[in-house]
Parts: C-alpha cells; sequence; structure tokens
C-alpha cells in the first residue's frame, strides 16, 4: 500500500477518494493545513497549488483534487469555481438552485455538461504526476436522488443523476474515477523507472 498526505478541506471528495483508490493499494491521509488560495486558472493549476502546498508543509508526497462542474451553455461556467458558484458560505443546495436558475428556459438538448477532475500528486523532490479525468452528461431541470454531493442530483448521465447511483457506479464512470485510475497507472510506471 502506498500513503499519500491529501490536500482536501472536502469530506465528500475524501471518501470518494478513498473509495476508489483502496482497490488500487493507495490510500490518502488528510492533513490539516490553511486553505490555498485557488488562484489558477485551470483545474490542474489549482491541483498543483494544493498539493504543492501540502507536501512544503508535511515534507511528504501529497495529493490533491481540484475538480467541478462546466456547463456548455454557460461557456463553461461555473468550472474553477464551481465550490464557491454561490458564494463562500453557500450550501450544496444554495449552487444547485443558482445553476437552475441560470439555465431557466433553456432546452434539454442544450444544456449539456461535464465533470472535470483533475488530480495532482507532488512530491518533495519537486517531481509531480498529473492525471485528468471527464464525465459527459446534462444538466436536469430539478434535483433527483440522494446520494453523493455537490452538484451530483442535477447531473444526469444515461437519464439517471449522479445522486441516484450506488458508490462503485458512479466510480465506474466518475470524472474523479478515470483520474484516480490514470494516476495509479502514472504512479505503477514511475516506480518502474
Ligand atoms: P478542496 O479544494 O479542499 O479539495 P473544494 O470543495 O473547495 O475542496 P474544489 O475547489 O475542487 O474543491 O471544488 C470542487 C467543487 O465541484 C465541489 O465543491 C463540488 O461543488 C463540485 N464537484 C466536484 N466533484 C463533484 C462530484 O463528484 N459531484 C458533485 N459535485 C462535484
Amino acid at each position: 500500500m502506498t500513503t499519500f498526505v491529501l490536500a482536501s478541506h472536502n469530506q465528500n471528495k475524501l471518501k470518494e477518494l478513498e473509495r476508489i483508490l483502496a482497490p488500487l493499494h493507495i490510500s490518502v491521509s488528510a492533513v490539516q493545513f490553511d486553505e490555498v488560495e485557488e488562484t489558477g486558472k485551470t483545474f490542474a493549476q489549482n491541483a498543483y497549488l494544493k498539493a504543492e502546498a501540502a507536501c512544503r508543509k508535511t515534507g511528504l508526497p501529497a495529493v490533491a483534487d481540484d475538480s467541478g462542474l462546466m456547463v456548455d451553455a454557460l461557456n463553461g461556467a461555473p468550472g474553477v469555481y464551481s465550490a464557491r458558484y454561490a458564494g463562500a458560505n453557500a450550501s450544496d443546495m444554495d449552487r444547485i438552485e443558482k445553476l437552475l436558475d441560470a439555465l431557466r428556459g433553456v432546452p434539454e438538448q442544450a444544456r449539456k455538461a461535464k465533470f472535470v477532475c483533475s488530480i495532482c500528486c507532488v512530491f518533495p523532490d519537486g517531481t509531480k504526476i498529473t492525471a485528468e479525468g471527464e464525465c459527459h452528461g446534462k444538466i436536469a431541470f430539478e434535483p433527483v436522488g440522494n446520494g453523493g454531493f455537490g452538484y451530483d442530483p442535477v447531473f444526469l448521465v444515461d437519464g439517471k443523476s449522479f445522486a441516484q447511483l450506488g458508490a462503485q457506479e458512479k466510480d465506474q464512470i466518475s470524472h474523479r474515477g478515470k483520474a484516480l485510475r490514470a494516476f495509479a497507472a502514472e504512479l505503477e510506471k514511475r516506480k518502474e523507472i
């Protein structure tokens, strides 16, 4: 089992990361550290900022996830601002309501969206591994389902929302599942060198 320090304040993300990485023989342990200002313009830049700060603080290899929802009809918004879309202290429901308001009147065929997840791992010697995953879907007209977190109740793939899927079902097709499996493959290559 390889263990990494994890730079995240989001408990739901942490749960998914642990769940997806365990069968890949990778474990993560969350570290307490001050929120890093996510000043990057891309998911990859923000994932690097978070992982680099955690690696610098602990002296250990650190992993970070930066992710979000990109909606075609909103020119890619909320994108890297997904967590802050309705303000710093807003709830998941506030963000969902704001998104549905922004898409009011937009017909089903124009509600295409994708989730993106960028994983970055920074090592104490300054090297890094970056991996990305995407999942394409549509934004629903109203929230459906009780599972998952964040925008899951309004993100539809094949007619079902992410919040209606079981954990394993979500992990198999999700942006995070794809990014973490790509990360594990890169990590294996690095070990072979
Ligand atoms: P950390 O930076 O501390 O890891 P965060 O929640 O601020 O936590 P991000 O900046 O990467 O993380 O924002 C990601 C947001 O995108 C997250 O808060 C959700 O609103 C949304 N999101 C990402 N992955 C999601 C998923 O699988 N399901 C639903 N929403 C998701």
